[in-house]
């Protein structure tokens, strides 16, 4: 009874007063960060019905992010809260621009989000989505939320298109060898975002053709290039995946060059953009032009969530001819 659910934990985010390092920052001031929470409101704010799910305390960071995302116009009506555990929150630096890298310091161990489980989440929820959009973090959090993801993406008949950001974030994996786990969790999806630098670090995949060969199975396989574009490999259901996979359709789309203010959030954004183009029925290369549209928005606010172009605009911006494009 929507068009996308999302699911995944959300954390009251701090974002530095100044550039420096964390040691060195003096006050932060408050946003609020999750990747798949970031999804939903973008995906909202543009006119679609997004529902996300997770827990949070209930502290008052929890009843803020409940507050903020339902501001978005998204459905929290299946959050649950948890009076035990607190909501996650995390702080980061701005991007040193010689380094081009920024510090991250979560305190999410033990979260509430931390303890959820396929058992305390309603099934008919995770269910009422035209698409559930999960990503990797999730599997990063705990025993228990790894657990969940595996049963989420099994292939089961009548489930929703499953869409996966691989969001590897190696600040959360104690053993980097278990991010393998990840790859085993992409090809339970039909859509994949990932990132060909996160491939590489998580799986020591070079390149989008050596990464369309190790995941043949997803039907929508979206290979982000960073600064360059985005490859996006489609397949035929029925086909012989693994012979297919590398004769797959692939389409480049170029990035947008953009003056980059923050790139966190920038992900959820594209996945935002493309997972509503998709919603519409439009074509793929489109479908990236509108990720790259949305991202470039993200990329130049500080925060993870910028106000999505207008769709009409949206569109105007993604029908410009190949040479616009670059
Ligand atoms: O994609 C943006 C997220 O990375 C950010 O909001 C925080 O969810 C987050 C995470 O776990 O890194």
């Amino acid at each position: 009874d929507v068009d996308v659910v999302c699911l995944g934990e959300s954390m009251v985010t701090f974002l530095p007063s100044r550039p420096g390092r964390l040691a060195d920052v003096p006050s932060f001031d408050r946003a609020i960060g999750g990747a798949e929470s970031n999804v939903a409101c973008t995906l909202a704010r543009t006119g679609h019905t997004a529902r996300w799910i997770s827990r949070v305390g209930t502290d008052g960071f929890g009843d803020h992010l409940l507050a903020a995302i339902a501001d978005c116009g998204v459905d929290t009506r299946h959050v649950r809260r948890d009076p035990l555990r607190p909501t996650g929150i995390y702080f980061r630096t701005a991007a040193d621009r010689a380094t081009d890298t920024h510090e991250v310091a979560y305190y999410r161990a033990g979260s509430a989000a931390s303890a959820m489980t396929a058992a305390d989440l309603d099934p008919a929820a995770i269910r009422s989505g035209r698409i559930l959009h999960l990503s990797g973090i999730t599997a990063a959090l705990s025993a228990d939320c790894l657990g969940l993801m595996r049963e989420l993406t099994a292939r089961r008949p009548g489930r929703p298109l499953l869409s996966f950001d691989v969001n590897y974030r190696p600040g959360l994996w104690r053993e980097p060898a278990q991010a393998r786990a990840l790859l085993e969790l992409a090809r339970g999806a039909d859509l994949v975002f990932v990132g060909d630098d996160e491939a590489r670090d998580a799986w020591g995949l070079h390149g989008a053709r050596a990464i369309a060969e190790a995941l043949p199975e997803p039907d929508i396989l979206v290979v982000k290039q960073g600064k360059a574009g985005a490859t996006v490999f489609q397949r035929t259901t029925g086909t012989d995946r693994r012979r297919a996979a590398a004769a797959s359709t692939a389409t480049f789309v170029p990035s947008l060059n953009v003056d980059l203010v923050a790139a966190t959030g920038a992900g959820d954004a594209f996945a935002a953009g493309f997972l509503s183009a998709t919603l519409r029925g439009l074509p793929v290369r489109t479908r990236i032009r509108h990720g790259h549209l949305w991202a470039a928005a993200a990329l130049t606010v500080p925060g993870d969530l910028a106000t999505p172009p207008g769709r009409a605009h949206a569109d105007r911006l993604a029908d410009l001819d190949d040479e616009a494009w670059g």
